[in-house]
């Protein structure tokens, strides 16, 4: 091993606490099956919203990186999640957290199931909204891992106050929706609904405080009602049933934190300055 703190733990590979409980109630086959990882934030923005819907769904585990042909058969590049559609006559599945959360969108408002998103009569807002779903993939999901995967100290100051921007910058553009639409802006509003935010950059600020926390010493911002909001987030019911255990985390980013060589995809991009599988 390079590095002597490193001391070489395995990613997981079955959930822990109340995601394993969630992952045995929908281990039964079913119209949907979601090729997912304990880990993997991705996933988890996809599991939320399965569960916030309430849809009937099979929670199947797979290691994505040793990349089993049943995987590579949904999600091309071997990537989770992916969402496969079974009992069609013809195979259909989809890839890319985000896509598979628009179409869960789409498919919840058809049948009426809920929306994360404000209402259609206010595409304002939905716009807004949309504004800081972008503001998450383009910023907050590579500081994180930026910081993460950064090992001399200099590159983990300059990182951790990269990912501090980010989510700065998330917070004004959670209280521009705030001021200038009536709708939902999500649980940034005590009071207010789980929205395509929330469950967009959720996964990754609840990684912040553990695994940022434990390899980087890093501290969430004070600001109250920023921590009202991790706290509303991450006691979310249908957040919190797609949770695993601490431990699962810190074990499974041990990886990151040291940069192993050949981690995954994300750490590989994150190294080469290139934009995130
Ligand atoms: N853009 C993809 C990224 C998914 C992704 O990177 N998933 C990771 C697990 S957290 C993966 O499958 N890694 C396999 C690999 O690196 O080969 C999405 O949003 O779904």
């Amino acid at each position: 091993m390079s590095n002597k703190n490193d001391t070489g733990k395995a990613y997981h590979l079955k959930c822990t606490g109340d995601a394993l409980r969630t992952a045995d109630a929908h281990s039964a086959p079913s119209d949907w099956t979601l090729f997912g990882s304990c880990f993997c934030p991705f996933v988890q923005r996809v599991w939320v919203a399965l569960e916030y819907f309430g849809m009937d769904y099979h929670y199947y585990e797979v290691d994505p990186y040793k990349k089993p042909p049943e995987l590579l058969e949904v999600s091309p590049k071997g990537l989770v999640p992916a969402l496969k559609f079974n009992n069609l006559e013809t195979p259909r599945s989809l890839n890319e957290s985000i896509v598979i959360l628009e179409y869960l969108e789409d498919v919840a408002t058809v049948q009426k199931k809920g929306s994360l998103l404000p209402p259609i009569s206010d595409p304002y807002a939905r716009a807004l909204m949309r504004l800081q779903a972008d503001h998450i993939n383009r910023n907050l999901v590579p500081a994180f891992y930026r910081y993460l995967q950064a090992q001399e100290p200099e590159k983990q100051i300059e990182g951790g106050r990269e990912f501090i921007s980010a989510i700065e910058g998330l917070v004004k553009l959670f209280e521009r929706a705030a001021a200038e639409t009536n709708t939902d802006v999500g649980l940034w509003k005590e009071g207010g609904k789980l929205s395509l935010a929330d469950v967009m950059a959720g996964p990754w600020l609840f990684r912040a405080t553990h695994v940022l926390v434990h390899y980087r010493g890093f501290t969430l911002p004070e600001d109250a009602k920023f921590r009202a909001y991790i706290d509303r987030l991450v006691s979310h019911p249908a957040f919190k049933s797609t949770c695993s255990t601490e431990e699962l985390y810190l074990e499974s980013y041990e990886r990151y934190a040291y940069n192993r060589p050949n981690t995954s995809q994300v750490a590989n991009a994150i190294n080469s300055g290139r934009g995130l599988p």
